[in-house]
């Protein structure tokens, strides 16, 4: 017996990262996607689409009609709830009724194209408000309730069906205790906003790695609803170096029945999302347990043919292992981890120690190399471009790992110290943004700590081994 009703529960995508939007091939292919696995919704939240968030009370052009409606009738043809979102936070006088009409006048022209499910976003905005709009509302949540519940009862007017969706300022338990949009924010919108109303929430961290049902439920007394989830377990906007294929994780399957969907804002490179959204498919259907490393082992079969190449096929355990680089924010997946811990013990032991562990760890660091390299063969270009600058930073650093064993490994070495032939200041980890996250390091604690010793200098003098010492390097520049 399924434990949530599958027909209000909300389960599916939010493009509703910062970056570039997906294109409409690839919101295409997601529909196909969400069709065969069975996902309901697709929410089109993207924040850089312009008339979105920044400029909230502009109609869209002809030709972005056009793409919307294409979208709204390709959700249409698969069953699918698409969900338009606008987010006014960032200017909007909630006091001015001209500020309601700019709002209707937008849904009215998603209206017109076949849309029936709307939300209104207030995540990400600044916490204060003009004095006008105090004065009337006397609070944040007050106000956003006003708004947000003239443009439901319109709506329901128009589609007595619709699904409204709303995401409050404070959306995470960290924020909520920070007390983000005023004291009693969350309890105000509890007791304000229209019980049929959705309210996002992304759990305890904008980026959760749990969610708990007892972090729910408590949540539900305070909203008077349950709350729908917006997972930003796979989103990786805010770390460009990074992507996340892991599987959808860190959720029981006892919290379906505690939420009113759950929908998966995920990573801003659409070809990355393959496995996090058959997870959370999978995920969402399941009976009984959950064992999130199968389902991503099983999902990483079904990837596989994505990787078709323009010469020899690459086997699925090489995937798994460049996958496991990738896995979650909080997590490597299993291959990772017990590369990083040979490399780690090898580092930080003694050379004359390291035995066969040393020739083990150079056979799985050219595998991953290799495997990385052989990347470039790739027929789906989207998905090698995707690929290509964090993968390229991933095979530098296991070159370096490679070349420093393989020269400590050399009798004589141990205790020698190792000049690099590539890996050159200023081009390796390089630039002012590595400069700067030399200078404060996050501690196993939590708190974030000055370096004890940085020694970074603008321009290091470049002193290549095996060059006699000139006049000139004791030039201070
Ligand atoms: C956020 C943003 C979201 C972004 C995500 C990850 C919400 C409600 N808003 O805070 O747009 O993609 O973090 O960076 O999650």
């Amino acid at each position: 017996m399924a434990t949530h009703e599958p027909n209000n529960f909300l389960a599916g995508v939010i493009e509703g990262f910062y970056g570039p939007p997906w294109t409409q091939a690839e919101r295409f292919e997601l529909f196909d996607w969400m069709a065969a696995w069975g996902l309901n919704t697709y929410f089109y939240a993207p924040k850089d689409d312009l008339n979105q968030r920044a400029i909230w009370r502009e109609l869209y052009s002809g030709a972005e009609t056009e793409a919307l409606g294409q979208l709204i009738q390709a959700c249409q043809q698969r069953r699918l709830r698409f969900v338009y979102a606008l987010s006014p936070g960032l200017d909007i006088r909630y006091a001015h009724p001209t500020e309601l009409d700019q709002l209707k006048r937008r849904f009215e022209q998603m209206l017109t194209l076949g849309c029936q499910n709307f939300s209104l976003l207030f995540d990400d905005i600044p916490d204060r408000m003009d004095p006008e709009d105090n004065q009337r509302f006397g609070s944040f949540a007050s106000a956003q309730c006003h708004v947000v519940n003239a443009l439901f009862r319109w709506t329901r007017e128009r589609c007595p069906a619709a699904r409204f969706l709303f995401c409050p300022t404070p959306y995470c338990g960290r924020m909520a205790e920070a007390k983000l949009g005023g004291e009693g924010y969350l309890a105000a919108v509890g007791r304000e906003l229209l019980p049929e109303i959705d309210v996002c929430w992304t759990g305890p961290e904008i980026i959760a790695r749990e969610i708990t049902v007892a972090h729910v439920q408590e949540l539900q007394t305070v909203l008077r609803r349950k709350p729908l989830i917006w997972d930003n377990l796979h989103a990786n906007d805010y770390d460009g170096r990074r992507f996340f294929c892991g599987p959808y994780s860190g959720r029981p399957p006892e919290l379906r029945s505690e939420v009113s969907g759950l929908l998966s804002n995920p990573n801003t490179e659409f070809p990355f999302n393959f496995v996090p959204l058959r997870t959370l498919a999978e995920f969402v259907h399941c009976r009984g347990t959950w064992d999130a490393r199968q389902a991503y082992l099983a999902a990483m079969r079904e990837w596989l043919p994505h990787f078709a190449t323009s010469g020899q096929p690459l086997a699925l355990e090489d995937l798994i292992l460049l996958g496991d680089c990738y896995y979650l924010p909080h997590e490597d997946g299993a291959e990772a981890s017990a590369l990083f811990e040979r490399g780690r013990d090898l580092v930080a032991g003694n050379p004359a120690t390291w035995g066969g562990e040393a020739a083990a760890f150079r056979q799985q660091i050219a595998r991953l190399r290799e495997f990385c390299f052989r990347l470039t063969e790739l027929r789906h270009r989207p998905l090698f471009y995707a690929l290509n600058r964090r993968v390229w930073e991933l095979r530098e650093e296991l070159d370096l790992l490679d070349r420093y064993v393989a020269f400590k490994s050399t009798s004589g070495n141990e205790t020698n110290a190792y000049h690099p032939d590539s890996h050159l200041p200023g081009t390796y980890r390089g630039g002012l943004v590595a400069r700067l996250q030399r200078l404060l390091q996050p501690q196993t604690d939590g708190t974030i700590a000055p370096t004890a010793q940085v020694s970074d200098r603008f321009s290091p003098p470049l002193v290549p081994r095996k060059r006699r010492k000139s006049a000139s390097d004791d030039l201070p520049f």
